[in-house]
């Protein structure tokens, strides 16, 4: 399927790549690219040939926000309206394969709270993250004052969502915000290498760590060790895992 909003890339063998591509907007989020966000999303879900999603811009920009045209003007209601009819927002957090964001430019409102809703973000030099949503009288509203509260604790949030202070991928990779700060002429390179990787790892392992880790973001510890524990052992009972164990043992791959 082609979409207007969006390319949609194969670059290696069980890696999906979407593009945003709203170029001539700094592929700013409107009703059409989030719909077609959310269809990408789940063609790839039903895809058992794809295990892990990366999703990126330009090197410009992953992407300015919101549409701040279609939100302009919007009663509370019509904004709820637009929000439901544009599912894009939540796709990317309940897609149950690895996501990995690569960031070129920027990514502003809700672009970074799309970026922050993947498994991992990684940052090309000189990338630059912000919500400046207070800028426009509003707040974040896509989980971009949550996941950035659990991410980089009370202060700095409080100057991001308050004061709309920027974050530049070196103190963004110091705050735990993103895991790697490329080279921005390397950065897709990289970013399909790390998919790629992770795609050739036993499928079942590589779902269950997903859910572990994004579980230690909502749970408490106790909790969370409940989960992992009921994650790991099932796992034993997989070939890939009987399989890799014994490889390790005959010293063969
Ligand atoms: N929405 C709509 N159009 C945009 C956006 C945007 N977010 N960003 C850029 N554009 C458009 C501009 O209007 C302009 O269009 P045109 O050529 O037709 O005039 C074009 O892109 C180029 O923009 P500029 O001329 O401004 O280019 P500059 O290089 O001078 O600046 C910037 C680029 C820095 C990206 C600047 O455009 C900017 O600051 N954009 C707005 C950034 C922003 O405030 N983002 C937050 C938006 S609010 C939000 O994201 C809320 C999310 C809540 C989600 C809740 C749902 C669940």
């Amino acid at each position: 399927m082609t979409f207007e909003t969006l390319l949609i890339e194969s670059p290696s063998t069980g890696v999906g790549l979407i593009r945003l591509n709203r170029p001539r907007q700094y592929n700013a989020l409107n009703t059409k690219l989030l719909q077609e966000l959310a269809v990408a999303l789940e063609q790839y879900e039903q895809d058992d040939t794809v295990s892990v999603v990366i999703i990126t811009g330009s090197e410009k920009a992953f992407a300015a926000g919101a549409d701040i045209a279609e939100m302009a003007g919007k009663s509370s209601q019509e904004m709820l309206e637009l929000m439901q009819s544009a599912p894009g927002w939540t796709a990317i957090s309940t897609f149950s394969k690895p996501t990995i964001c690569s960031v070129a430019g920027m990514a502003l409102g809700g672009g970074f709270e799309l970026a922050l809703q993947c498994d991992i973000l990684l940052a090309a030099e000189g990338a630059k993250f912000a919500l400046p949503e207070i800028t426009l009288g509003v707040i974040p509203g896509a989980g971009g004052t949550q996941r950035v509260a659990r991410l980089v604790g009370k202060s700095l949030a409080m100057e991001m969502v308050l004061n709309a202070r920027p974050i530049l991928a070196e103190e963004a990779l110091s705050r735990g915000i993103v895991s790697q700060v490329i080279k921005a002429d390397q950065l897709e390179a990289k970013t399909i290498e790390l998919a790629s990787n992770i795609a050739k790892r036993a499928p079942a392992a590589v779902k269950a760590g997903k859910n572990c880790v994004n579980k230690a973001i909502l749970s408490t510890l106790e909790e969370g060790l409940d989960f992992e524990q009921k994650a790991f052992l099932p796992l034993f009972d997989t070939d890939d895992a009987k399989q890799m164990m014994d490889a390790f043992l005959n010293k063969s791959k």
